[in-house]
């Protein structure tokens, strides 16, 4: 019905939310939902799943030519991920404020509240990740959720 999409369409704003290996690993995951659902998220679709080496390196594409990016890489395949789509007006924004700054240590000081507070370790290995545009939701969500015919992603990541 319209009545149906102005409620989905309009003001629903979808975001690529994951719990990254040492997130999992130090069993943050049943916190980092309950902060998502007390925030007023909708966990729209959410899965297991393990990055391979190409898959990391194109999800990071962007960081191919820094100086941590083998570092970045080692960690981000180094266990399983939950990857979700959180659904809420305003979701993109709001879920970077939650996560807090990409550096953990500094975020315990400036942003004691923030998720890479609770359970992030340091710049690198910060527990969560969240897309940060527009451009980079839709794109991250279909990486992971697209479903793609021709099955070129499940090279890069694989459900558990
Ligand atoms: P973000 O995750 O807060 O958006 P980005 O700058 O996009 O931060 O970096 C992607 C990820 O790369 C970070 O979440 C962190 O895990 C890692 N990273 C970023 N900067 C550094 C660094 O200077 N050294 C080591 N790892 C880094």
């Amino acid at each position: 019905t319209s009545r149906h999409l102005s409620n989905a369409s309009v003001e629903e704003e979808k975001t690529l939310a994951m719990i990254k290996p040492d997130g999992l690993f130090s069993n943050h995951t049943d916190a980092i939902k309950k902060v998502i659902l007390d925030s007023g998220f909708h966990i729209f679709e959410e899965m297991i799943t393990q990055l391979n080496k190409d898959g990391a390196s194109s999800f990071y594409a962007e960081h191919s030519s820094k100086s941590f990016f083998s570092s970045l890489i080692k960690y981000m395949t180094s266990g399983p991920v939950l990857v979700m789509v959180l659904e809420k007006e305003n979701a993109i924004a709001d879920w970077r404020n939650l996560i807090g700054p990409t550096d953990a240590r500094k975020a315990k000081s400036t942003h004691p509240h923030s998720i890479r507070a609770m359970c992030g370790q340091d710049l690198e290995k910060n527990c969560v990740h969240g897309s940060d545009s527009l451009q980079s939701a839709p794109r991250e969500i279909s990486f992971f959720f697209g479903g793609t015919l021709s099955g070129t992603e499940a090279t890069m990541h694989d459900e558990l």
